[in-house]
């Protein structure tokens, strides 16, 4: 038979089997997957079994559904795919073309008029998106006493904070103390306001900067690790906080977010698209209409609604139309960040600002979608062009980086790193693993195999050893060298810019409530995260998007909470 249906079938196993007795309407697919899971084991035992060289089992999306990759009454597809090009083979893929499709978001069709909802609920707060910022506001709702509904149109939560690569930015952290690094929020809102060039809202940027310890406490309460530090562009101390051994921050905080989820028994719900933000004729939100992807089109009534949505850097055509010079270039999202967090608001009078700021980040993968993160540079890592020569310093700003890199003839360059800086990120293991990574016994043999010229490549890290030695770059006047590059090996990754944040979005106030389009507050709606605009300016630092997720995602959520009480 067709597809794991119909394997299933001519196994001799029921439709109830898997679907459970009841055959209830559940857009979580609840019982689906504990079938799935009870029959073939849990992840992980799947990634115990996997002699693969990629273990899709044992993966940084985490312990997710089954059903996001394996499906019974259509093709099944490797979830990673959107991303990576893996030579997987899944049960049931079906024919080439079924399989290659990349559309991972359901179609809903645009036109809202006639929705018509199947039936009504109700909570006090409902939150749209289940990355980073949802998942904070929804935590901090629900401890200040809120019934909360969390909402993903995605099969799987995480948002692009699961992508996040380096770590939050804090200021004035226990941890910074314990490690005799002394730094200042007025310093990160300096750096912010400049790195941002002065466009951003210097009112939101102190909340970030004086919120920003707690920040990492709040993480820690929960049960995070924020141990390790490392400098990120366009800053002069260690304030990118990280866990230890430098593993990517947002698998982390995922995996972190999703036990405290469960433990307060939060109704996380995936596969529902929010498809209207409901307002009553005085302007106040009064709820959502969602559409969940097996029981149709349904209303949930609520006093607050707060919309994490994200940014739409994975969006092509929207990217295009603000920037259409930046369209068809790769991006480091996920493949759910389209943007309709921002037109959900827009639509009910939400103001939006600042649209055409698109950040591209300088070190994506060659030709891959796969984010080198500045952490490495952060480590020590040096960026030569083709001709063997370093060309910027490796610590400037995310769009000097980048402009610098696109400067080149080949509009690409390397990251060169030696064995301290390798072992110091656990993440470039990674990259390893993938094949992005180049190595050679000897700097002439990486030279080699890099295709660039030996005597230049060998003066350039020579040079570079010699300013970290003397702690002091003449040529690039690059702040903090960490480490030098050194052997037994030497290694190299081919890097292009791409498409990685969206700084524009919904303005917000310091508050996290949403600002109308006439300048006032909209009643009972709060937004936080990639959805809003004003916080980075035009250019956001790395490690400042988790700050802001974690920050205004609390904010967000205890001002909801506390206006369903009073309201
Ligand atoms: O904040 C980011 O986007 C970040 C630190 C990304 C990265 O390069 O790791």
């Amino acid at each position: 038979g067709a597809f794991l249906a119909g394997m299933h079938k001519n196994n001799q196993i029921a439709c109830a089997d898997c679907h459970g007795k009841s055959l209830a309407v559940d857009d979580n697919e609840t019982a689906l997957n504990k079938n799935c899971k009870g029959c073939h084991g849990g992840f992980k035992d799947l990634a115990a079994k996997t002699k693969e060289h990629i273990n899709p089992h044992a993966s940084h999306l985490g312990d997710t559904n089954c059903t996001v990759c394996h499906k019974g009454h259509v093709a099944s597809k490797a979830y990673c795919n959107y991303c990576h090009s893996f030579a997987m083979k899944i049960p049931a893929m079906g024919s080439e073309k079924e399989s290659s499709d990349k559309k991972w978001v359901q179609e809903t069709t645009r036109e809202k008029k006639d929705l018509k909802s199947v039936r009504t609920e109700s909570a006090d707060v409902v939150v749209i998106g289940a990355g980073g910022s949802g998942y904070v506001a929804s935590i901090s709702a629900h401890d200040a006493g809120a019934k909360v509904i969390l909402l993903e149109k995605m099969p799987i939560t995480g948002g692009n904070s699961m992508l996040a690569a380096g770590g939050i930015n804090a200021a004035r952290t226990r941890y910074q103390e314990r490690l005799g690094m002394h730094d200042d929020p007025a310093e990160m809102v300096k750096e912010t306001m400049k790195g941002g060039k002065d466009k951003n809202d210097p009112e939101l940027v102190k909340v970030l900067a004086y919120n920003s310890a707690d920040a990492v406490d709040f993480l820690v309460s929960l049960g995070a690790d924020m141990t390790d530090l490392v400098r990120s562009g366009g800053v002069a101390v260690d304030r990118t906080h990280r866990p230890v051994g430098g593993a990517a921050v947002g698998p982390h905080l995922i995996k972190v977010y999703r036990e405290n989820a469960a433990k307060r028994n939060l109704d996380v719900r995936v596969n529902s698209e929010v498809v209207q933000i409901l307002s009553d004729d005085k302007g106040r939100v009064t709820g959502v209409q969602v559409r969940g992807k097996h029981s149709g089109v349904y209303t949930i009534k609520a006093k607050a609604v707060i919309d994490t949505a994200g940014g739409f850097a994975a969006n092509n055509e929207l990217v295009g139309f603000y920037k259409p010079q930046f369209k068809e270039t790769a991006s480091s999202n996920q493949p759910g960040a389209t943007g309709e967090g921002v037109a959900l608001a827009e639509k009910i009078g939400a103001k939006v600002i600042d649209m055409e700021q698109i950040q591209i980040h300088p070190t994506m993968g060659g030709e891959t979608k796969v984010l080198i993160s500045e952490t490495v540079r952060g480590s020590g890592a040096i960026l030569v062009n083709h001709a063997g020569k370093r060309f910027v310093n490796e610590l400037t700003t995310r769009d000097k980086a980048s402009a610098a890199i696109l400067a080149q003839p080949e509009k690409s360059a390397f990251l060169v790193l030696g064995e301290d800086i390798r072992k110091s990120n656990v993440q470039i293991d990674g990259y390893i693993v993938l094949g992005l990574v180049q190595e050679a016994e000897s700097v002439a043999a990486l030279a080699a195999k890099m295709g660039v010229p030996v005597d230049a490549l060998t003066a350039t890290v020579d040079a570079y050893n010699k300013a970290f030695a003397a702690k002091k770059d003449p040529e690039f006047q690059r702040q903090d060298i960490p480490r030098p590059v050194n052997g037994p090996k030497y290694y190299a990754i081919w890097v292009k810019p791409g498409r990685h944040h969206t700084m524009g979005g919904v303005k917000i106030n310091t508050e996290a409530q949403v600002i109308g389009k006439d300048g006032k507050p909209m009643t009972g709606f709060y937004a936080a995260g990639e959805v809003t605009g004003g916080v980075h300016g035009w250019n956001r630092l790395g490690g400042n998007a988790i700050t802001d997720t974690v920050v205004f995602g609390r904010i967000a959520g205890n001002n909801a909470a506390r206006f369903v009480k009073e309201a």
